[in-house]
Order: C-alpha cells, then structure tokens, then sequence
C-alpha cells in the first residue's frame, strides 16, 4: 500500500475516533420543548449576501498568544487569571438604577467581573462569583419583568471536555460549564438561576441578546453557537439557541427550533429588517454566509424607536399599566456587537392596552407617549 494511502486512512480513522470519542465523552444537549399554547414565532428565512470570516482573520494571533503564555508557564513565570486571556464582551449599564453605569465584563478562563461605579471615580468590586470559564457573551433582560435588569452569560457549555480547555486556570479552579443567566435581586446581590430557567445543559455559547420575539410579553434569548476550530463541530453542528421565554412568569425558557443557525454562530443581531415594527433576527456567522429571518409573527406589540445618538444611550423604556418588562438601551452587548434602538414590546392576547409608553432618558429626563398606537413604531428624541 503506498504511504499515501497508508496516511489517507490513518486520518479517516482518527476522524471516527474522535467522533466516537466526543459522542461517549460530550453529552447532548437538552431539549425544553415549549408547553401547549405557547406562542410559537413565525419566523421567514431571509437570503443574506454576505460572509463574515472572523475566526479565520484571528486564529493565527491566538495561537501565538496560547504558545506564548504557555512557554512563560514553562518559565515558572507567574500566571494570573483574570485579565490575561480574552475579555469578549464588556457593558456598561446601570444595575442599582443610581444614574451611574456599572461595568461587566465577560473574559475567557477567568471569572465574570461585575463592578459597581457610585460616581467617584473609582469602580467597587461587589461580593460576586461567577465560577471560571471561557464566559464570552452578554445580554441584558428584564426576564422576571420586576423592573431591574437580569444579565445573560455564555460561556462553552458542555461542549468540550474540561480537561482538554484548562486555559489558565488553575487546578483549584473549577469549569463552570453551563450558561449563566443571573437574577438581579438589587443592591448588587445576583442569584444564578440556571437550573430554575432551564438554560443548562446547552453547548458552545457565544453572543446571546434578549428579544420578545413571539411577542408574548416575555423576552425571549437567543444565543449563537458552535466554534469553527474544533473539528469536531463540523460533524457535530450546534443550531443555536432561540429560548422562548414564560409568558407566565419570564424566569423560565423553552427550547424552540424556529431561527435555527447550525453556520457556526458569532452572535444574533436585532433590528427591524423590513421596518414593520417586529425586530427580526441575522445571525453573524464565523465561517459561511448571515443567516436571517424575518418576524412574521401575529400579535399585538407596541414599539419605539430613539435617536441613533449617544443621548439615547442608557435610556430605560417600560409601559405603563401593563406588565412588561423594561428595556434599556445599551451602547455594546451580544458579542463585539450592538444593537437596534428599536424596542418592541409584545402584549397579550386578550389584554389590556397599556396606558402609557415611557422613556426613561440617563439624564433624568422623561418621556412619556400615552396610548401607544398598537402594531407600529413611533419616534422618541431625548428633550434638548
Ligand atoms: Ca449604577
Ligand atoms: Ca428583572
Ligand atoms: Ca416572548
Ligand atoms: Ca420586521
């Protein structure tokens, strides 16, 4: 046989080795199918002509960087955690509601850092631990619709095993290996309600946004999936996720396959497409074409759009009259990612119109547009 050929099936058997390898080592992920009567979306895939190509423009500067760190450990040279590797996604926003914007940052191997800002000039670092991990996307969601912003983190799930993705953490520092979405409970205090939203046991996550995409009044979350590099997700593909979120208490997601996106996902993108007052969904993919879709879903909403401008940026939207959730408009989160000012708000079935819809501006300012016109966008422009 010539070496060629000798080397053909050598490769072809390593490939079934790994495959048998990932399916006995890495589980599957779970499945939360949503229960009868929940708002399905209708969602139409939408042609997109173009091809991002982010994992291939920077894969050659991080392996230097990992052969690099990895020589300095070789070195005895002191490695820190934190601060070393990666910071994906970082976001100011106002989480105490004191007109001051926090900072929290998603970073590889490390813990999530959530750091408090009063306004003199020095960030405190609250009482928080994430547990380690390579945490890279962000999003933020009123999911328990109580008024404070709850945060959404990704992080590689259960995609990879642990021991073959150790990163810089130390022996003593363990994976957290599930997604993180955390409860604002005020005052700094976050609880993880992974298990309670049904949001473990999910794969390789990177940017997720919140969207009521059924328009039931409950945000929902979606999360990009899948990393180009790891060979074996060309076998086994990730579809992303579209979580739909309980209309009935907000704090608890169900798996839906309507935007499925098995094209290596970066992060989701929200905007208003087609302008017709639903936000629809393109996913920015790492390795292959966008794929979007529109939002054909029927139900009531009501919807604002603010300023593209730096003066929209921290604005709070909420309803009056109605429970919903407040929306904040925040300059950067998904991941290296922005999003619309549009902010859509699905209202229930039977219920009652809100009586108000109300912008909340950083600067103290308050608009406030009674009787929002149903099933269109209106303009807000923050007062001079
Ligand atoms: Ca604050
Ligand atoms: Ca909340
Ligand atoms: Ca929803
Ligand atoms: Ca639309």
């Amino acid at each position: 046989m010539k070496l060629r050929n000798i080397l053909g099936v050598a490769a072809a058997l390593i490939v079934v080795v790994a495959a048998a390898g990932y399916v006995v080592l890495v589980p599957g992920e779970a499945e939360r199918p949503p229960p009868a009567g929940m708002t399905e979306p209708k969602l139409v895939p939408l042609s997109v002509p173009f091809t991002h190509r982010w994992a291939k423009a920077t894969s050659h500067a991080r392996r230097r960087g990992h052969r690099r760190r990895r020589r300095r450990a070789r070195r005895g040279v002191p490695q820190r955690t934190a601060g070393r590797q990666n910071t994906f996604t970082a976001s100011f926003v106002d989480l105490d509601r004191d007109g001051w914007p926090d900072l929290v940052l998603a970073q590889n191997t490390g813990e999530v850092e959530i750091l408090r800002y009063g306004g003199d000039s020095k960030f405190a670092r609250p009482d928080f631990h994430s547990g380690y991990d390579f945490w890279m996307g962000l999003a933020f969601g009123d999911v328990d619709r109580d008024g404070g912003l709850d945060i959404f983190l990704s992080n590689i799930g259960n995609s990879i095993p642990a021991l073959l993705v150790k990163g810089d953490r130390r022996d003593d520092q363990k994976p957290a290996n599930e997604w993180l979405p955390l409860r604002n409970d005020g005052g700094f205090r976050f609880t993880d309600i992974t298990a309670a939203a049904g949001v473990g046991g999910f794969g390789f996550g990177w940017g997720g946004v919140f969207e009521d995409v059924n328009l039931d009044g409950a945000p929902d979350l979606l999360v990009a999936e899948n990393y180009v590099k790891w060979s074996v997700h060309r076998l086994f593909k990730l579809p992303g996720k579209l979580l739909l979120g309980d209309p009935g208490t907000g704090a608890k997601f169900y798996t839906s396959d309507a935007a499925s996106n098995a094209a290596y996902g970066h992060v989701p993108l929200i905007a208003d497409v087609d302008g017709d007052g639903r936000n629809d969904i393109v996913w920015a993919n790492m390795d292959g074409a966008a794929r979007a879709y529109l939002n054909r879903t029927d139900g009531r909403f009501v919807s604002v759009r603010l300023a593209d401008s730096p003066a929209s940026i921290g604005a709070r939207i909420r309803l009056a009259g109605v429970p919903a959730p407040v929306q904040v408009f925040i300059a950067g989160e998904g991941l290296t990612s922005d999003r619309t000012t549009q902010f859509t708000f699905g209202l229930a079935k039977d219920g009652p119109a809100p009586a108000a819809q109300v912008v909340e501006w950083a600067d103290g300012q308050v608009t406030r547009i009674p009787a929002p016109p149903e099933n269109k966008t209106i303009f807000a422009v923050r007062p001079p």
